[in-house]
């Protein structure tokens, strides 16, 4: 049955998909914290809000200041809502206690694609969420668990209007910031990614530094209509995840961030567990694939909270074309 669209609002809506109440209490708090950072980012040359901090966060990156806000931000938000048992954050070296005996964990990137701040470029938050035996000893790998524990996750996207991507594991709902009612409002319910796409989102100055299928697969989708592939590509590549993902969640598309070779083997630059995982969830839920070349995203458990992992995600067919270029099967 079609949903009703006019003007169902987040919490209607988590509860129209049967959402435990801890779990639509936890949502609403998340976005809600969305809602100030969105505030703060739709106003990028206050003199709070831009440049740098003039620290290094644990990721080794430059910190802006809107980073430094929209993690306490998040943190404040996520440890009132009284659901939480810890949080992970990109901006924080390790886990962060919040309730005791909880059910709850959060992990997020406060966030993503901050070096766009100052030229007013697509900046937004990812999180996920995932529950926790109340009883159990709360320590880093309480989160080392592969994304199949996701219970919820979503993604903000912050600027002329903000927009969100949120899902229960009943499919991926689309959202869209009403200023006037100050809530976010259903836009485009249960999503479907078509699973073809002739968009591509990559860095093409990595291109020294990919392995050898992943060349070939670049190479052959330089041909379009001439080569292989038989049809012309489009790159889209907008440096924000957040970015990349939402126009794939409209449209389509793939998204393809390849290990890259280093002096110490292979490295790969995105998180997994609060930037791969959660995406991986939120583009599954509504049809598409993810993985790291060579298996699902959602299966992968991380080593620590920080480690990283390659991400080929979006619309299915061009994900499994991608990956089998990657393990030479093309
Ligand atoms: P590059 C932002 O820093 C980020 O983590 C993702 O949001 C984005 O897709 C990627 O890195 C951009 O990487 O190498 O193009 O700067």
């Amino acid at each position: 049955m079609k949903e009703k669209k006019e003007n169902v609002g987040l919490v209607e809506r988590l509860e129209q998909l049967e959402t435990c109440p801890e779990l639509t209490l936890l949502v609403y708090s998340i976005m809600k914290g969305c809602q100030r950072i969105a505030g703060l980012a739709s106003c990028p040359h206050a003199e709070d809000i831009i440049g740098d901090v003039g620290e290094v966060n644990i990721q080794g990156e430059a910190q802006k200041k809107l980073d430094v806000l929209s993690n306490q931000i998040l943190k404040d938000a996520i440890s009132k809502s009284g659901v939480v048992r810890a949080l992970a954050s990109e901006e924080e070296e390790s886990v962060v206690e919040c309730t005791d005996g909880a059910a709850y964990l959060v992990s997020f990137d406060p966030l993503d694609g901050s070096s766009n701040i100052d030229v007013n470029g697509s900046i937004g938050t990812i999180f996920s969420i995932t529950s926790v035996e109340k009883s159990s000893v709360l320590n880093e790998s309480s989160f080392l668990r592969s994304g199949r524990a996701i219970v919820s996750a979503g993604y903000v996207l912050y600027g002329a209007s903000a927009v969100a991507a949120i899902s229960v594991g009943k499919g991926t709902d689309l959202y869209s910031l009403n200023k006037q009612e100050n809530t976010f409002v259903l836009s485009h319910p249960c999503i479907q990614i078509p699973p073809c796409s002739n968009e591509v989102a990559l860095n093409m100055m990595n291109q020294r530094l990919w392995d050898d299928g992943f060349k070939a697969y670049v190479s052959d989708l330089l041909q379009g209509a001439d080569g292989p592939r038989q049809v012309d590509f489009k790159m889209r590549w907008f440096a924000s995840m957040v970015g990349d993902l939402h126009r794939i969640s409209v449209r389509g598309g793939c998204f393809a961030y390849p290990r890259l070779k280093s002096s110490h083997g292979w490295k790969s630059k995105l998180r997994i567990l609060y930037e791969a995982a959660p995406m991986a969830f939120l583009i599954e839920q509504a049809g598409g694939e993810a993985t790291n070349g060579f298996e699902s995203i959602l299966d992968i458990v991380p080593g620590n909270i920080h480690q990283r992992d390659a991400v080929i995600v979006g619309s299915s067919e061009e994900v499994k074309i991608c990956s089998s270029y990657i393990q030479g099967l093309c």
